[in-house]
């Protein structure tokens, strides 16, 4: 059994390779919720269906969200009739919403609405949200506390980030699927996917009780860099570890990660940092972690499923 916690366009292709080497029943994937919002009336979840859909074989790679071959006419509309058009939702993608508020409308739980979306999807791979209940990114800015698609659609990432805070976390529960995962004797290890620190991944380590679940158990936790050569592989990362007064390179996310991490992936190019990251007491291993083909994709998996198959826990610090 594996654990990867994941979210954002980075993780989803991490995943993708993961469910290529993996038995769909020996893969668990916590998705960050912190970036899910309720519009138009409608629950989106970004991280999760974009996860979805990269498993799908329906994401569009080159946009990072939605869907491949969409068409627009619900906006077109709804534009024409002065409705919020500044969160663009495709014909296609609105109709995983219908479905979503359809099953949450008969009372189903965020796991169970995965569930039968996976089923829909053809997606054997278990994604499930990080938790059941609610817990929402907040973008503290010189503006003021703004939602996290606000600031990262409305204001396209604009603001300078002064801090993140994520409502809902500490009455969050970790959710079932997760738990039993991370409860079940066969867990090997837990992967921390090449996701934004602090978007996608401290949403997920922010929820009640996921932090000492994470700790009792016994498989040893691997980080996979975001950062390559100094630079964030996508989305605003480098920007906002810059505004957090932090540097940009691995091992400074390793540094982010502290000690919940046994063992860290390390990019090829960024050699020169495995002596500090060891140095921080974290075993490290280089491979190639930049994913543009599924073959990446699939190697990055297998090279990280075999470091943490060897990746021994750290003492209790
Ligand atoms: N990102 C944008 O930059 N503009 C959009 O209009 C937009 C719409 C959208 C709709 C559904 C969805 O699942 C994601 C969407 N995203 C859009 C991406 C989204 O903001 C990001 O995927 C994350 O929340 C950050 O990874």
């Amino acid at each position: 059994m594996i654990v990867c916690l994941s979210g954002g366009v980075g993780g989803a292709k991490l995943v993708r390779g993961l469910s290529a080497v993996l038995d769909p029943e020996a893969l668990v994937v916590a998705i960050n919720t912190g970036d899910d919002f309720t519009h138009l009336g409608l629950e989106i979840w970004p991280d999760f269906d974009t996860t979805l859909y990269t498993l799908a074989g329906l994401a569009n790679a080159q946009q990072g969200w939605g869907r491949e071959n969409e068409t627009w006419r619900v906006m077109e509309e709804l534009r024409a009739r002065d409705g919020e058009a500044w969160f663009s939702l495709g014909d296609k993608d609105i109709a995983l919403h219908l479905l979503r508020a359809q099953l949450r409308h008969e009372g189903c739980t965020a796991t169970e609405i995965a569930a039968v979306l996976r089923q829909r999807f053809g997606v054997a791979a278990q994604i499930t949200p990080a938790t059941d209940q609610a817990v929402r990114t907040i973008v503290h800015t010189p503006e003021g506390a703004l939602g996290f698609q606000q600031y990262f659609v409305g204001r396209r990432a604009e603001p300078e980030v002064r801090g993140l805070t994520f409502a809902g976390a500490e009455a969050a529960r970790v959710a079932p699927t997760v738990l039993e995962a991370l409860r079940d004797p066969a867990l090997e290890a837990i992967i921390l996917a090449p996701s934004n620190p602090f978007l996608s991944i401290e949403p997920i380590l922010a929820v009640a009780e996921m932090r000492s679940a994470l700790g009792a158990s016994h498989a040893p936790i691997v980080a996979v860099t975001p950062i390559i050569g100094g630079a964030a592989v996508k989305g605003p990362t480098a920007k906002i570890m810059r505004e957090l007064g932090m540097e940009i390179s691995a091992a400074a996310v390793c540094r982010h990660y502290g000690d919940l991490i046994d063992g860290f992936v390390l990019d090829e190019v960024d050699a020169a940092e495995q002596l500090s990251i060891e140095a921080q007491g974290v075993t490290c291993a280089r491979a190639q972690t930049l994913m543009l083909s599924e073959k990446d994709k699939i190697e990055l998996a297998a090279n990280v499923l075999a470091f943490a198959r060897t990746c021994l826990k750290r003492p209790p610090s």
